[in-house]
């Protein structure tokens, strides 16, 4: 059976906090299946290619050298309705306007340190998890 397939990051904030795991078990308990994960450190180029999305914005070059300043993981999570409930599971782009109980307001520092991503569309979801596990 095709269960809908997302991809959550674990941003380099995170790791370095040691919250891999945390993550994880956050996920789990939601149940989310990982379905495929590794751990990376994106160059500043790779990190670009994937937020092209972004380009232009005032913030890009932040996140960036961010993105490519340590280990992420990127995993492929299954579920039904997984887009969704990961965006649900994960909260708000900015920590301090997440819901409470959401995974960036319990672990995020601010909104580009904001310890994970998330896939916003089942589009995106696509086009990411090609990105990392193609
Ligand atoms: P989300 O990750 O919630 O989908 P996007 O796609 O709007 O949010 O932004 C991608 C990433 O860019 C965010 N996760 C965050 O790290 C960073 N970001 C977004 N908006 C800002 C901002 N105003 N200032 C700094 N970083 C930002």
């Amino acid at each position: 059976m095709y269960m809908d397939r997302t991809l959550l990051i674990v941003k380099p904030d995170a790791t370095a906090r040691n919250l891999i795991g945390h993550i994880i078990n956050r996920l789990e308990k939601a149940r989310f299946r990982i379905v495929e994960m590794r751990l990376v450190h994106l160059t500043e180029k790779e990190a670009r290619k994937f937020y092209a999305v972004h380009e232009g914005k005032p913030f890009l070059e932040g996140l960036v050298a961010f993105m490519s300043s340590g280990t992420a993981v990127p995993m492929v999570l299954e579920k039904d309705n997984a887009v969704a409930d990961l965006r649900t599971l994960v909260g708000a782009t900015d920590p301090a306007k997440a819901d409470c109980g959401t995974i960036r307001f319990e672990i995020g520092q601010n909104i580009e340190r904001n310890s994970v991503h998330a896939s916003d569309s089942d589009e995106n979801a696509k086009k990411e998890i090609a990105f990392f596990f193609g």
